[in-house]
């Protein structure tokens, strides 16, 4: 076992910060550690939690943690919306918001996505949320600003997708546009102390109406006040009736598979494309096929070249456990 995994079993924080480290920095034992702490993972709930910026998807976790800190859970947080508070770009209201968390051991924050990495913001995220859940977080919250493919990406890790929308704001049509409709198992109707609370509830059920007519679960609709600290049970009542009906029909099984296909295709696809891209950059590949002079016939031949030998091809340590 790596012997960072030994220390995340025995709940040493340090070194599941290091181990977040690894795997946003494309570490070389990074692999070798996700597949130590693999046994450890599946107990956590992961909660993902999408929005336009400034819908109050922060407030919304802040309020959260305190909820279920209260309930003795330990809650892991992973931010990767860049304005959030706890990634740094933040705003000193915000961080002083914040900061009475930092002194509780029960809650991990982890801010995904000002450091770059090679593997992407969404499959770091992942990573960083698997180790999370070895450590032994009871619920994971993963904050992220509904926009673009890698937030819908995020999204598919969870268990619960929470969507946040404002009473006047309109956002209720982007997040229709974006794809993100068919991926709410809630929404949260954040602001709820603001006029068009009713509309907003109005608006979302039509278009659930027009897209989730063949699915048994209807994702519940909550009002909720952040900044009051205003429909907090509600939301939590809502999160664990979606936790309870995976659980009953058998769709939790299901998800993790699907889950399981996903990140193995993640992984296979990075790891070749980062060996295949370093040969080809330094000349290795390409320089053999010049020749051919049109990319279709280079790249072509590269495949073929390298087909036969992919099964030798993946980091050490994959292929074997
Ligand atoms: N009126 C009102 N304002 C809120 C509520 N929740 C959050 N806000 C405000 O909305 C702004 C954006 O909040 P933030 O949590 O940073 O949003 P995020 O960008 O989605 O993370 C802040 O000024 C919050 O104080 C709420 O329930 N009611
Ligand atoms: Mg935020």
């Amino acid at each position: 076992m790596h012997p960072l995994a030994e220390r995340i079993a025995k709940q040493d924080i340090r070194a599941l910060a290091r181990a977040i480290t690894y795997v946003e920095s494309d570490h070389e034992e990074k692999l070798d550690l996700l597949q130590s702490i693999y046994p450890m993972t599946g107990g956590a709930h992961y909660i993902g939690i999408t929005g336009a910026p400034g819908a109050g998807k922060s407030s919304l976790v802040n309020r959260l943690i305190d909820f279920l800190r209260k309930k003795d859970l330990l809650v892991g947080v992973a931010a990767v919306d860049p304005t959030s508070p706890f990634s740094g770009g933040a705003i000193l209201g915000d961080r002083v918001r914040m900061s009475r968390h930092f002194t509780d051991p029960g809650v991990f924050i982890r801010s995904m996505g000002t450091r770059g990495s090679l593997g992407g913001l969404s499959r770091t995220t992942k990573e960083a949320v698997r180790l999370m859940d070895a450590f032994g977080f009871d619920v994971i919250l993963v904050e992220t600003v509904g926009v673009g493919q890698s937030e819908l990406d995020i999204m598919k890790i969870a268990d619960t997708t929470a969507v946040v929308l404002n009473p006047g704001s309109g956002d209720v049509v982007q997040v229709f546009k974006a794809g993100i409709m068919e991926i709410a198992d809630l929404f949260i109707i954040n602001k709820a102390d603001l006029p068009g609370v009713g509309k907003l509830n109005g608006q979302i059920n039509s278009l659930l109406d027009l897209i989730k007519q063949s699915k048994p679960w209807r994702p519940p609709i909550v009002r909720v006040t952040a900044t009051k600290n205003e429909g907090l049970s509600e939301l939590w009542d809502a999160v664990t009736s979606h936790r309870d009906f995976l659980r009953r029909t058998g769709d939790k099984e299901q998800l993790r598979l699907e889950r399981f296909k996903n990140e193995v295709l993640e992984i296979v696809h990075y790891e070749l494309m980062t060996r295949l891209s370093e040969q080809i950059e330094s000349g290795e590949e390409w320089s053999r096929d010049r020749a051919a002079a049109d990319p279709y016939t280079t790249a072509k031949a590269i495949i073929e070249r390298r087909l036969p030998s992919m099964k030798n091809g993946v980091k050490g340590g994959m292929n074997d456990g």
